[in-house]
């Protein structure tokens, strides 16, 4: 594919995003190829060979701009004259990967380069921003080596890039890349640096699955915008295995995401389950039996968070022998914590009771007994 057919394509495909004709409505990068987009400010190059990230500086306050490679050895040479160009070291092998960033957490809105190939073939962008969607953008570009190699990259709709990095794909080489410059609309820096606080450990609030925690705001250092924690403090934090993370970002003018950092908060359920007191249970064995099974219903359990288990001991429908037998219960949460009462199972030996029959004679010889003891005491 040309690279201006590839341009236009580019351009195609974003008009037709931008007409919202897809769900995701808006590009967020633009790729120009072939256009050397003079609207940003040159990089100018430290001298260096055979360093494993050349260094440039951009823009009044003179941000720094790194270029590292995973190519070859990773070494890369830098030369600041005339057209400024970085390429593999010497001795190293061929550039096939390099990836441009402005230290210093800036950002910046349009990239501009070009890529002398030693061998044609094609190259892969991939950049990485604020608020892209998807995350980033990546595409793949022809490079020819019979000449010039121009891209422009641009941020729109608000985004900003944080890097840009070309791979070199189909069998091409970069001889080097040249008069890079960076910048845009929007070329923000940051010189801000944020220390959170401490993981935070602490138990739940009585009856909730969870606490309130609060926590100290990040110390900074240098100049730093707007700095919010997510989640805040003084939120909710659920029990949750491993605690939750909480991410502090510097808010850059411009939109951007400057310095960061994290830390862990973790709130431990100490809180035993509740347990009703369960009744005692009285039950008569069966004649000719030694024992008996018994069955009793599972104590009310509660407690702060879900996923309490109870178990008897011995279990409900276990044979009891005759006599008092104590049942442990014991009620155990997801966290541990284990709350247990006891009752007791009276077993009552076989009471026989007398047939009808058997009950008449009873009655009958009662009333023999009576009669002898009434003529008895007549003939005293
Ligand atoms: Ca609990």
């Amino acid at each position: 594919m040309s690279r201006s057919y590839k341009s236009l394509l580019s351009a195609a495909v974003f008009l037709a995003l931008a007409l919202g004709a897809a769900v995701q409505a808006w590009a967020d990068i633009v790729v120009v190829t072939g256009v050397n987009n003079q609207g940003t400010e040159n990089v100018l190059l430290n001298v260096a060979t055979n360093v494993t990230t050349a260094t440039g500086t951009v823009g009044a306050n003179n941000l720094v701009v790194n270029f590292t490679s995973s190519s070859g050895s990773g070494l890369l040479s830098a030369n600041p004259n005339g057209q400024p160009a970085v390429s593999g070291g010497t001795g190293n092998t061929a550039l096939t990967q390099l990836t441009m960033s402005l230290a210093s957490n800036a950002t910046f809105t349009r990239a501009v380069f070009n890529i002398n190939a030693a061998v044609s073939g094609s190259v892969l962008i991939h950049v990485e921003g604020v608020n892209i969607t998807g995350g980033f953008f990546e595409d793949d570009f022809t490079v020819d080596a019979a000449s010039q190699n121009f891209f422009t990259i641009t941020a729109i709709n608000g985004q900003l890039i944080t890097s840009v990095s070309l791979t070199a794909i189909n069998g091409a080489v970069f001889g080097d890349v040249r008069q890079t410059r960076l910048g845009g609309g929007a070329i923000v820096s940051s010189t801000c640096a944020i220390t959170c606080p401490a993981a935070v450990v602490t138990s739940n609030d009585t009856n909730q699955c969870g606490a309130v925690v609060s926590y100290a705001a990040p110390t900074t250092a240098g100049t730093c915008g707007t700095i919010t924690c997510t989640p805040a403090a003084g939120s909710f934090f659920p029990v949750v295995a491993g605690g939750t993370n909480v991410t502090c970002a510097e808010s850059l003018v411009g939109g951007g995401v400057g310095a960061t950092c994290s830390f862990s908060v973790t709130v431990n359920d100490t809180q035993p389950p509740s347990l009703s007191q369960p009744p005692n249970v009285t039950v008569s064995l069966v004649e000719n039996q030694t024992q008996t099974p018994v069955s009793f219903a599972a104590p009310v359990v509660g407690d702060n968070c879900p996923g309490v288990t109870v178990a008897a001991t011995p279990p409900s429908g276990s044979a009891f022998p005759p006599g008092s037998t104590t049942v442990t219960v014991t009620a155990t949460d997801a966290s541990g914590n284990m709350t247990s009462a006891t009752f007791l199972v009276q077993v009552l030996a076989f009471l026989k009771v007398p047939t009808m029959s058997e009950a008449a004679l009873i009655v009958l010889a009662l009333l023999l007994m009576g009669i002898v003891a009434l003529r008895r005491s007549r003939q005293i």
